[in-house]
């Protein structure tokens, strides 16, 4: 599998944190603040890199250079032995075993409004418990930074206080992404072993990609990514605006040319210049998401994939997920008379299209969500993804 082979090279590992493609030589160490040898003691201060790159104010002991070949090595300024390895960009805490077992980073892009923080928090929360049964997989957050902010941030008032996330804010660069550890016993030759992947989720601010000098200011880590889940509002396309159940808030018309259609050139642009040619489509797996379907359930044909139970079998299903892709292209014609198929079909290599609905339901006028999270068809981008990483097992059927 090409992805695989070039993406997964752990020679050159990405840093999940920053999206930085780190060698040896970039990996730094962190003092563990403990004496030394002769009673020399390094004291915490504010890490400067940390808080500009991820946003985060802690008190640390001091990073320096070693050999980031090696799990371990000591302080030059107190003596003390640590084994904290940290990224020489963002001065982040390395996941254990960073290096050696494969990292995939996924971006979630979209335009304001069109349901990515939401989506990312119940895809997640899907991952960990209904998701993680199906694949006899665990998932978890890889530090304690992302398993307290997932909580308390995303989680919290998503479930327990069944309330809205407000809008994801534009900090520039000084926004963290939630590290995940996904972890499955696969059987092979050797018996079952487990096996790690790290999941890192960048949530963009939909602020951030309107204008072209934004995006190349905030979405540089686009250029590392594994693979885009980019989710389009149908609610936007004039097509679907008179198709949406009756009473759901509409948001108001767009007066620029083609919002959506605008937000999805400058990503491409950019993913272009990874190519390095521009006659070449863009190779990587680009998960094209309409969110919010549940406000059309009534709308669709009673015969259509989207009004199937969504998949439960332990593998990927190929085919339900081509009669998905077929329907939402379809919907697109309808929608938005085409525009955004035409573009994905001349410039992506690998690109799937999904409809879900995270919510299940529309939140009432207080954005409070009566009778809780009722998810559809969300982990399906995803899934698509990880199966052609071959990182969950996948089955075509009929074609
Ligand atoms: N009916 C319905 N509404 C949804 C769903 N997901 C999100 N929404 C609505 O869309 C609004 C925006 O969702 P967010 O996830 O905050 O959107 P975002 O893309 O993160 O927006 P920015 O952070 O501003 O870029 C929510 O407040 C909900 O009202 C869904 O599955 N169904
Ligand atoms: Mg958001
Ligand atoms: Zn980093
Ligand atoms: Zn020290």
């Amino acid at each position: 599998m090409i992805a695989l082979d070039r993406l997964g090279a752990p020679d050159r590992p990405v840093c999940p944190y920053c999206y930085t493609r780190l060698t040896r030589r970039l990996i730094l160490f962190r003092c563990g603040g403990r004496p030394g040898p002769d009673g020399r003691r390094c004291d915490p201060s504010e890490d400067a890199e940390l808080r500009a790159h991820l946003g985060r104010r802690e008190h640390l002991p001091p990073v320096f250079a070693a050999d980031g070949r090696r799990p371990r090595a000591a302080c030059p300024h107190c003596g003390a032995s640590t084994g904290t390895r940290v990224c020489a960009t963002c001065h982040a805490r390395l996941p254990v075993n960073f290096g050696r077992i494969p990292g995939r980073l996924i971006a979630l892009v979209g335009a304001r409004e069109s349901g990515k923080t939401v989506f990312m928090t119940v895809l997640i929360h899907e991952l960990m418990h209904r998701v993680g049964a199906r694949f006899e997989a665990s998932v978890g957050g890889s530090d304690d930074h992302t398993r307290h902010r997932f909580r308390t941030d995303y989680e919290g008032p998503l479930y327990d206080d069944a309330r809205l996330l407000a809008a994801t804010r534009r900090t520039g660069a000084a926004r963290e992404p939630l590290v995940f550890r996904f972890t499955t016993r696969p059987r092979g030759p050797w018996g079952r072993r487990p096996r790690h992947t790290l999941l890192s989720f960048f949530d963009t601010a939909g602020e951030d990609l309107t204008t072209e000098e934004s995006v190349e200011t905030n979405l540089r880590y686009l250029e590392n990514a594994d693979g885009v889940i980019l989710l389009l509002d149908p609610l936007r396309m004039p097509g679907a605006r008179a198709e949406a159940a009756p009473g759901t808030p509409l948001p108001p018309p767009e007066r620029a040319e083609h919002p959506p259609l605008d937000m999805l050139g400058r990503v491409t642009d950019l993913l272009l210049r990874r190519t390095g040619s521009p006659s070449r489509p863009i190779p990587v797996p680009m998960a094209v998401c309409l969110t919010k379907l549940d406000v059309f359930h009534d709308a669709l044909d009673p015969g259509s994939p989207l009004r199937r139970p969504q998949p439960d079998a332990p593998y990927f299903d190929g085919s339900d997920s081509r009669d998905v892709h077929a329907q939402i292209r379809r919907l697109l014609h309808r929608w938005d008379g085409g525009r955004i198929d035409a573009h994905i079909t001349n410039h992506y290599a690998d690109a799937r299209y999904f409809g879900v609905s995270a919510l299940g339901h529309a939140p009432d006028a207080e954005q409070r969500l009566r009778g809780g999270v009722r998810p559809y068809r969300v982990a399906d981008p995803f899934l698509w993804m990880l199966g052609g990483f071959g990182v969950v097992p996948s089955r075509e059927g009929r074609s």
